[in-house]
């Protein structure tokens, strides 16, 4: 088989949600020298757009979606020590989870395992984070840098819920907020207050780096 035959069946085979297909596929890829970049960049993704566009035209349904998304979860397992390989020192904290009343979680996880390649220390809280256990997590942990994912537009205003949490807990100066996940805008992060935005995982290891750094000028 080909890459390019390779990365159409993979694309398939996660559109279907076929789970056994999709784990041999990615096994195969990486062992026939595909990297696990063009797998996720050429084939998982991708399908995982086309398993939304379908379910916005009303051709899929949420068990079609869910079985895209285990099929597409097994993949990153697979994937996820290739692309967090990291020799780098760790260069700063980060605390992050999907806010309450969202499930989903891939798109968090890709963030998580981009962070960690990059070099952070990466404490994830899961789905469903209500902003008490934020405010836990980071009285607890101390991170540089606290990250909400919301993926729904009815739970993105649990972002602005959460700061206030933060606030009232003394612990919005503290912590550098990030907000992030399909529906969210830059001019909708600025709204709520966040100190930072990004659209995807690599966008949020950049913009994680920057903030850390500007923090560490301001405080000399
Ligand atoms: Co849902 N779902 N879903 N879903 N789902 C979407 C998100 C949707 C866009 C589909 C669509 O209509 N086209 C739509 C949301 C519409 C909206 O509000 N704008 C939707 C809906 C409506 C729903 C339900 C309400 C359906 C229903 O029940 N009627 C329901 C909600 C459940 C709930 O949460 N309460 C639901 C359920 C599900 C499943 C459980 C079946 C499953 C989730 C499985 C899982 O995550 N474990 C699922 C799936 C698979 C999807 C789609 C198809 C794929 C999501 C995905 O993993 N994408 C999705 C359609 C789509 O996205 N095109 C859809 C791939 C992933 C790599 O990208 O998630 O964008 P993404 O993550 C990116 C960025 O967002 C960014 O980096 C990530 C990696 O590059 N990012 C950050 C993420 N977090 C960040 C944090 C940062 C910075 C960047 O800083 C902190």
């Amino acid at each position: 088989m080909t890459q390019d035959e390779l990365l159409k069946e993979l694309y398939d085979a996660t559109l279907v949600g076929n789970q056994p297909r999709v784990i041999e596929l990615t096994n195969e890829g990486l062992t026939t020298g595909v990297t696990p970049e063009t797998l996720l960049f050429d084939a998982l993704i991708p399908s995982l757009e086309e398993v939304g566009a379908r379910f916005e035209r009303g051709d899929f349904f949420v068990p079609e979606m869910l079985i895209a998304g285990k099929a597409m979860s097994k993949a990153l397992e697979i994937l996820r020590p290739l692309l967090a390989e990291t020799g780098v020192e760790t260069i700063g904290k980060f605390l992050i989870g999907t806010v309450k009343g969202d499930v989903h979680d891939i798109g968090k996880n890709l963030v998580d395992i981009m962070l960690e390649g990059a070099g952070f220390e990466v404490i994830d809280l899961g789905v469903q984070v209500p902003p008490e256990k934020f405010v836990e997590a980071i009285k607890e942990h101390e991170p540089d840098v606290v990250g909400f994912s919301a993926f729904l537009t009815t739970t993105m205003p649990m972002f602005k819920v959460n700061i206030n949490a933060l606030e009232k807990a003394g612990l919005r100066e503290k912590v550098i907020v990030m907000v992030g996940g399909a529906p969210v805008t830059q001019e909708y992060a600025d709204s709520i207050g966040a100190d930072g935005y990004a659209a995807d995982a690599s966008g949020a290891v950049k913009r994680a780096k920057e903030l850390i750094q500007q923090r560490a000028l301001a405080r000399r």
